[in-house]
């Protein structure tokens, strides 16, 4: 089947009709459609489908064992998310095994595709919740604990999907067996789209740092109409003065980004000054360094803000991961054989980037000529997608013909 069709399958599943593009968080039932889905398409291939400890579902061809060749990718979106940010790579994965088995390959080693649980942290909060999880980065009783906007506990969703949360940890026996990580993934930016032969398939160096942290302002509840100025306690302008120095903040910093896209007052009125206003920061760079300074800048603003509003500040890590380098190796391997196609950075975090820290992990990229991600203008031409799970074919096969 082409990639186009199979993302023509599950392309109602999740549509957000409020935000626009999908919203498919992790362990809820429309992300469960679309486990149940590449379930249907693993077995109608001959796969052999199992969910491991921590909810990530392993497709393999071939009897699980040592120096498996994974590929691979996540379902859930952001919320508003595009169609192609982690279905590309699912899609382009079950393709490029339809187009391996009608060429008569056999793999002679256990070749297997990944299906990550959580990796937008759109739920939870956390990024990459599947792979943190079983490489150990993320602590299993943090994990249980971690709760949505409705205050519904991962374990209690884990359980409703069918995913004991009692199981949740690190899972060195699996990744023992993975001798490589290949992730095929929509582009999220336009990098490929201005170079001039417009490729189709690039291969990834590196990912930013990044992390993300809960900024909670508190201040006093009150009435919009009634409460002058002196009075006012008001969370809201210590939560402004942050999301002005996140821009500021970046000055000077090449390659450094900071993001408030999530903001949540309380209680939420028209006419109510909020009693506390929590808000959430990503922030990204090329090194650690770079990250600490820009938190510590916004952190600083919006403190000093708060002690003029007489509010309270407080602000608390929720995840971080360092700078990744793919495995060079990997990395030109797969440029060279694939034709010399570019090697390009990404601002992005992936499963790939977890596993990275435990197994020789690479990365391809699909052309994405709107270069916009996490938003419903998400795009990769039909022939781009054909072109990448035919580039993730070559790959595998060629993985595959490595001597343990
Ligand atoms: O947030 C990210 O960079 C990724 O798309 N999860
Ligand atoms: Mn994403
Ligand atoms: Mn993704």
């Amino acid at each position: 089947m082409t990639v186009t069709a199979l993302l023509g399958e599950i392309a109602d599943v999740g549509r957000d009709g409020r935000r626009g593009g999908y919203s498919r968080h992790g362990f809820a039932p429309v992300e469960g459609e679309l486990r149940t889905w590449f379930v249907e398409q693993a077995q109608r291939r001959g796969l052999d489908v199992r969910t491991d400890r921590n909810g990530n579902l392993w497709a393999w061809w071939g009897t699980p064992g040592p120096n498996a060749v994974i590929t691979g990718s996540h379902l859930d979106s952001v919320p508003g998310g595009g169609a192609f940010d982690g279905p590309l790579g699912v899609a382009a994965s079950l393709s490029a095994v339809d187009l391996l088995r009608s060429g008569g390959f056999q793999p002679g080693r256990p070749l297997a595709i990944g299906v990550f649980s959580e990796e937008e942290g759109g739920r939870f909060g956390v990024p990459c919740l599947g792979s943190r999880l079983m490489t150990g980065s993320l602590d299993p009783d943090a994990a249980r604990r971690l709760t949505d906007s409705d205050g519904i506990t991962l374990a209690e969703a884990a359980s409703s999907a069918g995913v004991d949360p009692a199981r949740f940890g690190r899972d060195d026996e699996a990744l023992a067996d993975i001798g490589c990580f290949v992730e095929l993934h929509v582009e999220q930016g336009r990098a490929m789209d201005l170079l001039d032969d417009r490729p189709s398939v690039a291969v990834a160096s590196s990912i930013l740092a990044h992390g993300r942290w809960r900024f909670t302002v508190t201040g006093v509840g009150n009435h919009a109409g009634t409460t002058e100025v002196p009075d006012r306690r008001d969370p809201m302008l210590p939560a402004a003065a942050a999301v002005l120095a996140a821009r500021r903040a970046l000055g000077g910093r090449a390659g450094a980004r900071a993001t408030v896209g999530r903001l949540t007052p309380t209680p939420g009125g028209t006419n109510v000054i909020a009693s506390s206003v929590d808000f959430w920061l990503d922030a990204r760079a090329p090194e650690e360094a770079p990250v600490r300074e820009v938190v510590e800048e916004i952190t600083a603003a919006a403190r000093a803000a708060a002690a003029e509003e007489g509010c309270e500040l407080s602000v608390r890590q929720e995840s971080f991961g360092d700078t990744v380098l793919f495995d060079p190796a990997l990395r030109d391997r797969l440029a060279a054989e694939l034709g010399g196609v570019p090697v390009l950075p990404t601002g992005a975090g992936h499963d790939a980037g977890i596993l990275a820290s435990r197994v020789p992990t690479a990365m391809l990229f699909v052309r994405n000529p709107t270069g916009i991600s996490h938003a419903p203008a998400e795009h990769a031409e039909p022939a781009d997608c054909e072109a990448g799970a035919a580039a993730l074919a070559r790959t595998l096969e060629s993985l595959c013909r490595d001597e343990p």
